[in-house]
């Protein structure tokens, strides 16, 4: 069994983060860091299943394992990506045991499920058929995301499904389905997601949550609350972040520069006595 689908099993804690930007480069910066996975949310973004090979090469003979939120419960979306080496799914919108099976089913080779056989990148294009398609069904992670109160109604049945390693909360669908829109904290939302994470310990299933902003703190409050399949943090977020920190460590040098231009003179005059006096000191 895969390490993360075992970590999942024994619930685990691992700690992974979301790539929506569809190029690799974002991936190989990402992949080089400890994460223990990586998942590329091509549910809300303009992420292309081609894109997301590019992610998965950018990942490939890197630390994190490569995981794919499909854009819906669809076989042919859950077996492009696992075809193109995503080593689990993370599928949304699961509101029943029915759909949970489907989602199991579109990821596992016959007879477990519905996957297709064919040469594919995940099993170097038939260099390792045979090897791949002994180990994919017990490598392969499956995660159900729970989004909706039908969903948390269902959560046992869903839990039960042979093959759903754990959940993951969608806290603003979520909100949504409980009538407090964007209200990720309200008592409702928050008294779900307890549900949720008792029925995890019940099924000795992961309950997974997405820290979109990471600190210790708020990771230390999803241990508290018994979620043990982290996401920190999100390429754009980490982008944004950075940026803001950056220009506030430089906004506001422009006026000393324009003082000390205006002190020397001006234009390319002003140019050479400051590069010469950078050389003279
Ligand atoms: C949700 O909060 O519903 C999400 O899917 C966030 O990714
Ligand atoms: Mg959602």
């Amino acid at each position: 069994m895969g390490s993360l689908r075992r970590k999942l099993q024994n619930r685990e804690v691992s700690i992974g983060t979301w790539i929506q930007i569809g190029h690799p480069t974002v991936a190989e910066i990402l992949g080089e860091l400890d994460f223990d996975w990586i998942a590329a949310d091509c549910e809300h973004t303009d992420i292309t299943i081609r894109e997301f090979g590019s992610i998965v090469r950018g990942l490939h003979g890197r630390g994190p394992v490569p995981l794919v939120r499909v854009g819906e419960n669809d076989t042919l979306a859950i077996r492009q990506a696992l075809d193109l080496g995503a080593q689990g799914v993370i599928v949304p919108l699961v509101n029943s045991a029915r759909e949970a099976e489907r989602a199991v089913a579109a990821a596992k080779f016959p007879p477990a499920g519905v996957r297709g056989f064919a040469y594919t990148r995940s099993n170097e294009y038939g260099a390792s058929f045979d090897d791949y398609a002994a180990r994919a069904n017990d490598e392969i992670c499956v995660v159900a995301m729970v989004e909706s109160r039908a969903s948390v109604s269902a959560i046992d049945e869903i839990l039960a499904v042979d093959g759903i390693d754990g959940v993951f909360i969608g806290p603003y669908d979520l909100s949504g389905s409980y009538g407090v829109p964007g209200q990720v904290r309200h008592d409702d939302v928050v008294a779900a997601q307890c549900r949720v994470v008792e029925a995890c310990e019940r099924a000795g299933k992961s309950a997974g949550l997405h820290v979109v902003s990471p600190s210790r703190g708020a990771v230390n409050a999803a241990l508290d609350a018994g979620f043990t399949f982290i996401a920190v943090g999100m390429d754009t977020v980490f982008l944004r972040s950075a940026a803001v920190e950056g220009l506030e460590q430089v906004r506001g040098m422009e006026s000393g520069f324009a003082a000390s231009e205006a002190r020397v003179g001006t234009g390319a005059q002003a140019g050479s006595a400051r590069h010469a006096a950078r050389l003279d000191s």
